[in-house]
């Protein structure tokens, strides 16, 4: 019988956490990551399933993931240890059909449950698998040091961190076109923050936690890896040109306009200075 940890999906979430951990994103508990799992997967894992424990209360209602299982890592878990004990610091959670409650059924083997900032995970989880018929599948919490060191300078707005990360490099409006979202400070593992964030992802994949971290979203770990990594190079580019006595030059607004255009990409013209 295969193991769970063996299959490609669960192989990649690790590689995720593992990545993760090597760029400084994760120190102590910091950061989690969830992956909303396909019919296939679930059944390819199903004799692996435990049913005994009970149901808990999720803190929110997602009741559009009915039924649904996330691969999810655990409340106070380290990245760090994910890779060599996968079934210590993970687990599949299986939700209820009204999307209240969740179960573990696979995973924190010595006991505990998914992630604090599991209410923020579904509540985008549902958002962006209604907008995406689907698509989406992974949402990615992490502690990029440029991302938070920029959150003490820029105004916490939208449009002001969006263009300047759209500067930083000229990739960067082509990888986030629709921009970036901002959520002021606020305390974080609850139900306020989840529905705030969640506003932001019916409009960006990409939401900046003001001084704590970043949430990302994709269609798979590899796309939604890559937005965390093009974020955080954008802000340490920032901070350096910061660092320099700010800018002398830069991307003229055309400049934007003109790669939209060439690379057809649906640039938010908000976020333009036209
Ligand atoms: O999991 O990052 O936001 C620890 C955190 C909470
Ligand atoms: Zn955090």
């Amino acid at each position: 019988m295969t193991k769970v940890t063996d299959l490609p999906f669960v192989q990649s979430f690790i590689e995720v956490c593992e990545e993760g951990y090597r760029k400084g994103w994760h120190e102590r508990n910091g950061g989690n990551l969830s992956y909303r799992m396909t019919a296939e997967e679930v059944a390819s894992v199903q004799a692996e399933l435990n049913e005994e424990q009970s149901w808990q209360p999720i803190g929110t209602e997602v009741p559009k993931l009915g039924g649904e299982y996330f691969l999810v890592t655990g409340s106070g878990k380290y990245m760090r240890n994910v890779k060599k004990d996968p079934e210590n610091n993970i687990c599949i959670a299986k939700l209820d059909e009204p999307g209240e409650n969740f179960k573990v059924v696979w995973g924190l083997k010595s006991g505990g449950r998914p992630t604090s900032e599991f209410p923020t995970h579904l509540m985008n989880h549902e958002i962006k698998k209604e907008l995406t018929q689907g698509k989406f599948r992974v949402i990615y919490h992490a502690h990029p040091a440029n991302v938070i060191a920029l959150t003490f300078v820029l105004p916490l707005e939208d449009k002001a961190f969006t263009h300047e990360i759209w500067e930083m490099a000229t990739e960067n409006p082509v990888i986030i076109p629709r921009g970036i979202g901002v959520v002021p400070w606020m305390v974080p593992g609850g139900r306020e923050i989840a529905v705030a964030t969640s506003k932001l992802m019916h409009q960006y994949d990409v939401a900046i936690w003001a001084h704590h971290g970043v949430f990302c979203s994709g269609a798979d770990f590899d796309e939604t890896f890559a937005l965390m990594e093009t974020l955080e190079k954008g802000a340490e580019i920032c901070v350096k040109v910061h660092s320099m006595e700010g800018k002398r030059q830069t991307i003229p607004e055309q400049g934007f306009i003109d790669l939209a255009r060439d690379f057809k990409i649906d640039l938010n013209q908000d976020f333009l200075n036209l």
